[in-house]
């Protein structure tokens, strides 16, 4: 890659209006800014011991992710999603796709195998280069990505409350040194429980289509936006029209989680895939295991760590909080 990076600057996101400055490659970047950087791995580190440990105790089982799967999520609709490539490949005679995310295998996990379950995993969402100026698009991220077998939306949210603001409180103590390092030690609070909750409807009204931006940069704290219309396997009572689904806002930073109660029921899951024009013959097992009554009601979300992290050191490109940087539209050597 090049000393400065040129990036399109139609599309200006989230974080700000103006053009963003690109984070460096590792070779690029002074003693000071590596130094910066080993604080926000350790920061990192400890909050995936945090987050990882409180799944295990409350009796979640670890998976390990896929990378090449038949099925992955369709990414569609969803207002957020803007992908400029979906990565297909073929082995052994058949078509695989990238993991977009797991929701699907969580799905499939979660009612045949085990109740409570999470994977770190990577997803791969070959974002439109415009939002490399967004500052919280990355093309490939993580996700803690977690399932429950028969929960409520209200279940989820309460676990995500508790430990969000846990691991802020253990950065705290544990990580004083490296926050105090990156000169957020002070700024850095554990905000109250439970977070507020809005519907997107009201949202709507109040600010029009614009609402997650807006509402991104009004709040001091975390807040939960329910109602959001986007892929068949969120829950949508068809009579009030309502999803039973949720995003997590971080206060300038935008959706940090997404998730949902599922659809389950063979014939939601077909009509809505067929009202989204996406193809069933990339969903067949879901279906077939759908028909036979073998999905159960389930709800869960995923955590994009990197955001999470981003949010917590201040990070000004999300690009800052991986060793090597995946930025839309850049591609370094590593
Ligand atoms: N992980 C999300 C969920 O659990 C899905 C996504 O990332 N698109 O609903």
């Amino acid at each position: 890659m090049s000393e400065k990076q040129v990036v399109p600057q139609e599309s200006l996101g989230i974080i700000g209006d103006k053009a963003l400055e690109m984070p460096k490659s590792l070779e690029q970047l002074s003693e000071s800014e590596i130094e910066r950087k080993r604080c926000i791995s350790r920061v990192m580190t400890h909050m995936l011991k945090y987050l990882t440990g409180e799944f295990m105790n409350k009796g979640f089982e670890w998976l390990l992710p896929a990378i090449f799967s038949k099925s992955t999520d369709p990414l569609w609709p969803d207002p957020g999603a803007s992908l400029e490539k979906r990565i297909e490949v073929e082995i052994y005679g058949e078509t695989v796709r990238t993991t977009l995310s797991m929701i699907i295998h969580k799905m499939v996990a979660c009612s045949l195998v085990h109740p409570k379950l999470f994977i770190l995993s990577p997803n791969v969402r070959i974002e439109k280069r415009e939002r490399a100026n967004t500052g919280i698009n990355a093309y490939e991220f993580h996700q803690l990505d977690f399932e429950v077998r028969n929960a409520t939306s209200e279940d989820i949210r309460r676990f995500v409350d508790e430990i969000i603001c846990g691991s802020i409180s253990s950065l705290k103590k544990h990580m004083n040194d490296e926050l105090l390092c990156l000169e957020i030690y002070h700024s850095l609070k554990v905000s109250e429980k439970p977070f507020r909750v809005y519907d997107r409807e009201d949202l709507e009204s109040k600010y029009g289509k614009d609402w997650e931006k807006q509402i991104t940069f009004e709040v001091d704290d975390p807040v939960w936006v329910t109602n959001i219309p986007r892929e068949f396997y969120d829950f949508e009572d068809f009579e009030s029209g309502k999803w039973d689904n949720y995003d997590l806002i971080l206060p300038k930073y935008g959706e940090v989680l997404s998730g949902s109660r599922r659809e389950w029921e063979y014939s939601k899951i077909v009509r809505k895939l067929e009202r989204d024009s996406v193809k069933k013959e990339n969903y067949k097992l879901l279906l077939k295991l759908a028909k036979e009554g073998k999905i159960k009601p389930s709800a869960g979300a995923g955590i994009g760590v990197e955001r999470l992290v981003s949010w917590i050191v201040g990070a000004k490109h999300i690009g800052e909080v991986q060793l090597f940087p995946r930025i839309p539209g850049i591609v370094y050597d590593l």
